[in-house]
């Protein structure tokens, strides 16, 4: 999709694009699928034993090569959330090197991110909140596999989602969800991405304008479909109960949420009063039925359908929102990668709960679609895949990874399994591994998909407790990357990798499958194009337009002459071809700061207020004259 960009490398020398990913030379996947890859993968990559044997309750890794050697790349992408830092964080897998970080929800003076006019303009229109906590990035697909153009991650504060172009790695649109107080989960209808759905958690009166305050069992969550491509609300189905994460059938038929208040509690000890709550499951064409002949109300400028058990909607054979009983309070849900099961897992019960998604269809009582109870462990959180019929669930309480056999926990159900009391495990536990410590989400190689790749899994855990040196009362998080590609070995612990505040679920994407480009194609912005030597100065009643060209190693003027108090303008263009030669422009004392990458263009507005000498810089180290890179801006006193 950048053909006519990244052809622009030469002048750089830097030919490290043009080389092949670690490993790429062989049929990699079949062969980890295989299982036997291990000791093979060693010697191709030249096996250096990262971890020894111990008795330390670390499984062996002797054998897992995790290594990228300086100047390769790694074979993933893995895509990070940032929790309540508002960002997301690009590392490769499996080095866990962090390549990137990219500001969604909160400004970002590094890359000018909300400090030009048209990313300002971005996050003041979409609520003006100055920060936002992302949980869910999820990749868009096309055909049950991953297509390189977006991302998307929930804003779980402010209940917005926002969409990254992974083109150039920059959010480029955020939605305000209307009717959602909070946007938890975050996931995309499959196999084609026709919506980006947004789940609302926290439950709110509808609209919430005043009405209702004392009244909680009034108060609705809904979820909320948009459009990928112009990332508008497209309807909103309103709910019993609190929702809290989410997954995306494969086929385009179902949604399921997870939720944790059925009891329409407002403390915690109401809130999990009750032994069961539900699964959502939302039937997406049922819904965009109902859309269609009108049967919703519009709050908040959207078509919202009334999908609560008493809703006449819930009433016939074809139910828009099923509610099945699951135990207690459960939190992640995900459907397995052939889209025969959606998987929930209890939080405060040691089962997950396996919904049959084709018997959902049929029915007529859908707890009877629920075909598997395992028993796992204690505080099962999130669940991912292997595409060799494997699950892996957290265990927050028990601080383990649990992998285990999907057929054969519907197998073992009900006959087979042990009470749910922690001691005795489903028949269908393969194994445990420690973690360190305390793990949320975990997330495998392109888990996602239809097709997980199966060697590589990231543990998510929220507490590092002494793994690392000790920086102060607030602790990295820890995030450990576990090889999961030979069934025989088993799990095998390989790497920590500190973290920020606070990734909470990723998605793993093979590096081909992504494509970002080198330089900006002016064709794909608005701001116009402003060649070095067509830069001019455009003066009209207080209003200075400065439209300047850069280069190594100068703006297109060395002089700015303007009044006290007149609104300026700067339109700014760096015109490199050359790839990594970035320039900024940066104006002291009047908070202006913005990133320029090769044949990028940004525009920003402020009022010269204060009358004197002030150095408009480069911030970014361009060349050897890089520091004599800087302009006057010359602010003459009002008469
Ligand atoms: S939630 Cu944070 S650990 Cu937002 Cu997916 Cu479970
Ligand atoms: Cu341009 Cu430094």
């Amino acid at each position: 999709m950048t053909d006519e960009h990244t052809a622009i490398e030469g002048e750089s020398g830097d030919e490290s694009a043009d080389r092949e990913p670690l490993f790429d030379r062989i049929p990699r996947r079949n062969f980890m699928k295989a299982g036997a890859a291990v000791g093979a993968m060693g010697s191709l990559a030249g096996c250096t034993g990262v971890l020894d044997d111990g008795d330390d309750g670390l499984a062996s890794a002797g054998d897992v090569d995790a290594y990228v050697p300086p100047g390769e790349h790694d074979d993933y992408y893995a895509f990070l959330s940032g929790g309540h830092s508002g960002e997301i964080r690009v590392y490769g897998v499996p080095s866990m090197r962090q390549l990137m970080r990219i500001p969604v929800f909160g400004r970002e003076s590094a890359r000018g991110y909300g400090f030009d006019d048209r990313t300002s303009e971005m996050l003041e229109e979409s609520g003006g909140y100055t920060w936002g906590d992302t949980h869910h990035p999820r990749i868009s697909q096309t055909d049950n596999d991953y297509d390189g153009r977006w991302a998307f991650v929930n804003d779980k504060a402010n209940g917005r989602m926002a969409r990254i172009n992974l083109k150039y790695f920059e959010t480029d649109a955020i939605v305000d969800i209307p009717n959602q107080q909070g946007t938890h989960g975050a996931c995309c209808l499959l196999p084609d991405t026709k919506y980006v759905f947004g789940v609302g958690e926290f439950r709110v009166p509808m609209p919430n304008d005043g009405r209702d305050l004392d009244d909680p069992d009034s108060y609705t969550s809904t979820i909320a479909a948009i459009d990928p491509e112009t990332m508008n609300v497209e309807w909103e189905v309103l709910v019993d109960g609190n929702m809290d994460n989410g997954d995306g059938g494969k086929d385009g038929r179902w949604f399921f949420a997870t939720g944790y208040n059925s009891e329409n509690a407002t403390t915690v000890s109401e809130m999990s009063a009750s032994d069961t709550d539900w699964v959502k499951a939302f039937d997406v064409p049922a819904i965009e039925e109902a859309v269609e002949n009108g049967e919703y109300d519009e709050i908040g400028g959207v078509p919202v359908v009334d999908g609560t058990r008493d809703s006449p909607l819930n009433d016939g054979d074809r139910p828009i929102v099923r509610y099945l009983d699951v135990s207690k309070s459960p939190h992640g849900v995900s459907v397995t990668p052939d889209n025969k099961y959606a998987i929930a897992s209890g939080k405060l019960d040691p089962t997950c709960s396996i919904i049959d998604i084709e018997q959902l269809g049929e029915v007529d009582d859908p707890n009877d679609a629920i075909v598997g109870r395992p028993n796992l462990g204690m505080g099962p959180l999130h669940t991912a895949y292997d595409g060799r019929g494997h699950a892996y669930t957290t265990l927050f309480i028990d601080s383990d990874v649990v992998k285990w056999d999907i057929e054969r926990a519907v197998e073992a159900y009900p006959d087979e399994e042990p009470e749910p009391n922690g001691d005795n495990e489903s028949p269908a536990v393969v194994e445990k591994i420690d973690v360190h410590y305390n793990p949320g989400h975990l997330i495998a190689s392109e888990s996602y998909t239809a097709d997980p790749q199966g060697d590589w899994l990231i543990s998510l855990n929220k507490l590092s407790k002494d793994r690392f040196l000790n920086v102060g009362p607030m602790k990295p998080e820890n995030d450990q990357l576990i090889y999961i590609g030979d069934d025989e070995e088993g799990m095998q612990l390989v790497k920590d990798t500190p973290s920020y505040a606070e990734p909470h679920d990723a998605s793993i994407v093979s590096a081909d499958k992504i494509d970002p480009a080198d330089v900006y194609d002016p064709a794909d912005y608005d701001e116009e194009y402003v060649e070095f030597d067509e830069s001019e100065i455009v003066r009209e009643d207080g209003r200075v337009h400065v439209k300047m060209g850069s280069q190594r190693n100068e703006f297109g003027f060395h002089d700015v002459t303007v009044q006290e108090g007149d609104e300026v303008t700067f339109t700014v263009t760096n015109i490199e071809t050359t790839q990594d030669i970035l320039h900024s422009l940066a104006i002291p004392e009047h908070d202006v700061n913005i990133k320029l990458a090769p044949q990028e263009t940004r525009e920003v507005t402020f009022t010269a207020d204060e009358p004197g000498v002030y150095w408009m810089y480069c911030a970014f180290f361009c060349s050897a004259l890089h520091l004599e890179m800087r302009s006057r801006l010359i602010v003459e006193p009002a008469e």
